[in-house]
């Protein structure tokens, strides 16, 4: 019993005794795959990514309660239309390129496929779609301190108004009817996206912790600007073994309302007709809870490719709603480096 406790100790000596040097070079040295911009590169270095994001928006609710359906429609409720499921698919391809140790350009560009399930007080259902190149986004990476085991960097992001703000289906109301806005592709909006991000590493443990904004710097075309994001995102990496490395992370984020209207919703929200076309019923603040797998080749050619999957569970949501509640998200990615 003592030996056993004496080796349990010893492990966990080793797994937190210092590193010389943060080093990406090993499964853990990246982030949970849903966190972006969370490593710089070494001079000369390219990165290609592929990422694969479902997240799946399920039901209603209002605070932290979750809401039937029959709460949310009429007679009981107000509204005629009620959205029950909406899963939201990404592909993403992603570009990295550092200038220098120090600074790290990226390019991300998105791929959306929104599809929205609806039942209507009626009794009815229908389902809407709408997909396209979503908003593309540029970064620099900027390192600004590493020592040791621990580096910080900051990134300026800015997101350009690519993704469309005009997707239409046909729905009940009408045929090639305006989509409300959360089947919109893109913001309409420039975004500026600044992030801070902290990593250290010990022999066989990896944390970062990111802060992170998404700020609309103007209205849209269509008289709006979506909402502000602010999130804090932690994790915990460990690399059992050379080429294997699972993580936990958390996040927490908030937003805001949106500013502003479409006007082309208002007849729409007179009637009260669906709850998704309120720019007022938008805000909202919650925890996320990730479980990941980072994957690196072993030595050999394969040593530079990278594969994780994360999935994302809310332990916690409270809504400006009625508004959709979001039941998980799931990542996936490829990464390959150029040396
Ligand atoms: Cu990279």
């Amino acid at each position: 019993m003592k030996n056993l406790f004496t080796g349990v100790f010893t492990l966990f000596l080793f797994s937190i005794s210092v590193n010389a040097q943060w080093s990406a070079d090993r499964p853990d040295g990246h982030a949970p795959i849903q966190v972006m911009a969370d490593h710089t590169h070494s001079k000369g270095e390219i990165m290609i990514s592929y990422r694969y994001m479902l997240m799946n928006m399920n039901g209603n609710g209002d605070g932290t309660n979750e809401l039937s359906n029959s709460e949310v429609l009429r007679p009981n409720g107000p509204y005629m239309v009620t959205p029950i499921e909406m899963p939201m698919e990404m592909h993403m391809l992603g570009l990295m390129y550092a200038f220098s140790d120090d600074i790290t350009v990226m390019a991300m560009v998105p791929y959306l496929q929104n599809s929205m399930d609806h039942a209507t007080a009626m009794g009815g259902a229908f389902t809407t779609e709408s997909s396209g190149i979503g908003d593309i986004k540029i970064s620099a990476l900027y390192k600004f301190y590493d020592k040791k085991n621990s580096r910080l960097h900051w990134t300026f992001g800015l997101s350009l108004p690519t993704g469309s703000i005009e997707e239409r289906d046909d729905t009940p109301m009408g045929a090639n009817s305006l989509l409300p806005y959360p089947m919109q592709i893109g913001s309409g909006s420039f975004d500026f996206k600044p992030s801070l991000t902290y990593l250290t590493q010990s022999k066989s443990l990896s944390f970062g912790s990111q802060l992170g904004a998404t700020i609309r710097l103007n209205d849209n075309d269509n008289n709006y600007r979506k909402s502000n994001v602010y999130q804090s995102t932690s994790w915990l990496g460990y690399k059992l073994t050379d080429w294997v490395a699972p993580a936990l992370s958390f996040k927490l984020s908030g937003w805001s309302n949106y500013d502003g209207r479409d006007p082309r919703y208002d007849m729409a929200l007179n009637n009260n007709v669906v709850h998704t076309v309120d720019p007022n019923l938008k805000a909202g603040t919650r925890a996320d809870f990730g479980f990941g797998l980072n994957f690196q080749g072993p030595d050999g050619p394969l040593h530079d490719l990278r594969l994780a999957v994360n999935f994302d569970l809310p332990i916690y949501q409270s809504l400006d709603g009625p508004q959709m509640r979001t039941e998980n998200m799931l990542t996936f990615g490829l990464q390959y480096t150029f040396h």
